[in-house]
């Protein structure tokens, strides 16, 4: 159901007045200003919030808006760094320095023509949560560590959750050396702030748990009407680089049954990707969501095409599966067109299941602030998957309006907003162990009406 722009701003305004069922703990008013703020980074030009974002990774406005946010750090008493990967990482100290420290954040890094909210809300809840722990007096046990990852999305080099990958020591040999527009990747990380000479120093220690708040990014939510999703896992996610040699030749002159028409082989298999994905039951996902054409006139017969395959299933089984069977088709589709057609797998993200103990802290955190909870799946990749190769990891997710993400129509409503980040704040202090150290006379870790 794609939202009209009046709807979107119509849904905008009207959540400033809804009346919250749960008043947060965080300062919900705060938290919405620095993203809109944060959305000014990227907007299109004599755009407003509602035209989203394109906030490619180590773009300029991916530059502008990690400088913002590490204001925003800097402000709530904490002083960033930028690891060999380009992550920001900030720490806020507890009683006890030994202890592991809990991780959570999330990345700012978008899709060209995404929302304001992927991943924005969970990097700058994450804010939010140490300002209000300032605010309130709290010390914890524990060290807490906020992150905001790089390159979560993959649009630049097509392989995602480079910096989170980074820190678990995922990266693919000679990653750095991959050329995407014209840049290596090295001096992309450079351009951010990291040291791809360094960049095994970008493995991370131990944590007592990794925590990430996130827009569902799907419907199930909102059509529950239940405002916290507890995740269980994150899908396996293979991504293929596939190449159509045919033969350019004038559009004009050259006979049908004469051509080697690249695009229309393209176009064979792209359809071959859906009916293969769609012929069996299950959650899998199969997208051709990027295609060049060469040379892309209009009176050339297409000599070479180049498009992606992204393969999607919570079973990694499946989808190498199903590759092998596009694979075949492939086979088949350049017999016919006689063209050469290669599929090569550029990136694989493994699935990975949230920890039973973590899940159980936000459910438990989310009831004591009064608000329902359900489990589900995730079918977008996130950072927490590869942070999940290195300790205890959860997710919790808020209601995506319409379920539409990835588009400058992405929308999560402020009080779920708000509410999310109060789960998050609430559960990183269930994961501290105790209830929250000194807190000085006079303030309290119950929800202040703001
Ligand atoms: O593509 C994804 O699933 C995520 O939004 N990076
Ligand atoms: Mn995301
Ligand atoms: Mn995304």
């Amino acid at each position: 159901m794609a939202l009209t722009r009046r709807t979107f701003c119509g849904a905008l305004a009207g959540m400033s007045v809804a009346a919250r069922k749960a008043e947060p703990m965080i300062h919900a008013g705060r938290l919405r200003g620095h993203m809109e703020e944060l959305s000014v980074y990227g907007r299109p030009a004599r755009g407003s919030f509602a035209d989203g974002v394109s906030r490619v990774a180590f773009s300029d406005a991916d530059v502008a808006g990690r400088k913002y946010v590490m204001g925003l750090m800097r402000a709530a008493g904490l002083e960033p760094r930028i690891d060999a990967a380009g992550n920001i990482l900030a720490r806020r100290a507890g009683v006890e320095p030994g202890l592991e420290p809990i991780l959570f954040g999330s990345h700012i890094d978008s899709v060209p023509s995404g929302g304001n909210f992927d991943g924005d809300l969970g990097s700058l809840a994450a804010i939010e949560a140490i300002q209000t722990l300032n605010e309130r007096g709290i010390t914890t046990k524990r060290p807490l560590e906020i992150v905001v990852w790089s390159n979560e999305e993959g649009v630049a080099y097509n392989n995602g959750l480079f910096g989170s990958r980074a820190a678990a020591g995922k990266l693919v040999p000679g990653e750095l050396d991959h050329v995407w527009n014209g840049v290596k990747k090295s001096d992309a990380v450079r351009k951010i702030g990291g040291d791809p000479e360094r960049i095994a120093e970008a493995r991370r220690g131990p944590f007592r748990a990794y925590l990430e708040l996130h827009i569902e990014q799907g419907g199930n939510l909102e059509k529950a009407g239940i405002p916290v999703g507890v995740v269980e896992g994150i899908v396996s996610i293979d991504g293929y680089e596939v190449t159509v040699r045919g033969f350019a030749n004038h559009a004009g002159t050259t006979p049908m049954p004469d051509r080697q028409d690249a695009l229309v082989a393209a176009a064979q298999l792209t359809l071959a990707v859906h009916e293969t994905v769609t012929r069996e039951p299950g959650r899998q996902v199969g997208t051709v969501g990027q295609l060049q054409v060469t040379p892309n006139a209009p009176n050339v017969v297409p000599g070479l095409v180049r498009h992606t395959i992204e393969l999607r299933d919570l079973s990694s089984a499946k989808i190498a599966r199903l590759a092998e069977t596009i694979r075949a088709r492939a086979k088949e589709i350049a017999a016919q067109t006689r063209t050469e057609i290669t599929m090569t797998l550029a990136s694989h993200h493994e699935s990975a299941m949230a920890a039973p103990e973590v899940q159980a802290a936000i459910e438990a955190s989310a009831a004591g602030l009064g608000l329902r909870t359900t489990r589900l799946p995730s079918g977008a990749g996130h950072d927490a998957q590869a942070m999940a190769l290195l300790g205890p990891m959860g997710m919790i997710f808020v209601p995506s309006v319409g379920g539409i993400s990835h588009s400058p129509r992405e929308l999560t409503r402020w009080e779920d907003c708000a509410r999310g980040a109060d789960v998050l704040l609430a559960t990183v202090l269930a994961l501290d162990g105790d209830r929250p150290t000194r807190p000085t006379a006079g303030t309290t870790t119950a929800r202040v009406p703001r």
